[in-house]
């Protein structure tokens, strides 16, 4: 499949500016009293994301037969959970980073404490936020409730929560393959399974078509954490917004660490390659996660 970078650029800046257009109305619902904390939630979630999780939610909607409109709700929750837990993985605690996409890190700007609370403030709101899915016309309750019982399993103690204790744990040791790889499948592979997964089970999709989706989305969390190790090592600091040797900073096992980067770039090839495969089932309403999977290879932040 050929990839034009271009047209990719142009339709996933579109996606981005309708997503942040959400955020800022649903975020204004909780620019309240307290100022401070407002103030440090939206510093946290428009600090230049790419939104990727909301834009899959959407195109899982689309996909099924929906509109993005229909699972705004929902895909903007999974941005602020996002949001929260690169916050909290910001912290001296865990990574200990003081800037993130070229700007201090929260608790840089608001203090150690206020950046708990502001991570703790969106993960309670993105939930606050995805009941209101259900006043949208045409979605059923029903399904609005098993959407966010999967969110909360995925981005829980059994999920991402889980795969950051393992990263925590993992800090300083040898670890082999299949750890590394159960390790990024629970830290990053479920936000990025969970948000595929809801935009189409709230419009009803057949089981084949979410086990399609499925595939796709643990390959390409694969794809994306490979080719994150790589940007770690050779990516460029200017682009990143953040300096790079954070990995072998911290003492953490990568892939390149692991296979070294000319294998570890095929096996990102390989997972794209798997990605795109999985939607062989699926027609042209498909074409932008399959572009989607070839742009992790392509990305440079
Ligand atoms: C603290 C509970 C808790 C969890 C933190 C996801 C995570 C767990 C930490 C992030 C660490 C990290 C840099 C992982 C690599 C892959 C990843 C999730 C990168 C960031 O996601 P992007 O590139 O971020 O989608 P943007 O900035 O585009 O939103």
């Amino acid at each position: 499949m050929t990839f034009a970078l271009d047209k990719f650029t142009e339709q996933i800046k579109s996606r981005k500016q309708f997503v942040d257009s959400c955020l800022d109305e649903y975020l204004h619902q909780v620019d309240a009293f307290p100022p401070l904390i407002h103030e440090a939630m939206c510093y946290a979630v428009f600090n230049g994301g790419k939104r990727l999780r909301p834009i899959m939610v959407m195109e899982g909607a689309i996909i099924a037969g929906g509109t993005r409109e229909s699972v705004a709700p929902v895909a903007c929750a999974l941005e602020m959970i996002h949001s929260y837990s690169l916050v909290h993985d910001d912290l001296p605690a865990m990574d200990n980073d003081d800037f993130r996409r070229g700007k201090p890190t929260c608790h840089k700007v608001y203090g150690e404490a206020n950046a708990i609370l502001t991570g703790d403030a969106l993960l309670t709101a993105a939930f606050e936020l995805m009941t209101r899915n259900a006043d949208i016309n045409g979605i059923n309750t029903k399904l609005v409730l098993k959407v966010i019982q999967e969110i909360a399993s995925a981005a829980g103690s059994r999920g991402m929560v889980g795969g950051q204790v393992i990263d925590l744990v993992s800090e300083g040791k040898n670890i082999d393959f299949a750890s590394l790889k159960a390790l990024h499948s629970l830290k990053t592979g479920e936000l990025f399974r969970v948000s595929l997964r809801a935009g189409a089970i709230l419009h009803n999709i057949d089981e084949k078509g979410l086990q399609a989706l499925e595939k796709y989305a643990r390959h390409f969390g694969l794809a994306f954490q490979i080719t994150d190790d790589i940007l770690d090592v050779k990516g460029n600091p200017e682009f990143l917004g953040k300096p790079i040797g954070s990995d072998a900073k911290n003492h953490k096992t990568t892939y390149p660490g692991l296979f070294g980067l000319e294998k570890a770039w095929q096996l990102a090839q390989e997972n794209v390659n798997t990605c795109i495969e999985s939607l062989d089932g699926l027609g042209t309403e498909a074409d932008f996660l399959r572009d989607l999977a070839l742009f992790t290879l392509h990305r440079n932040s």
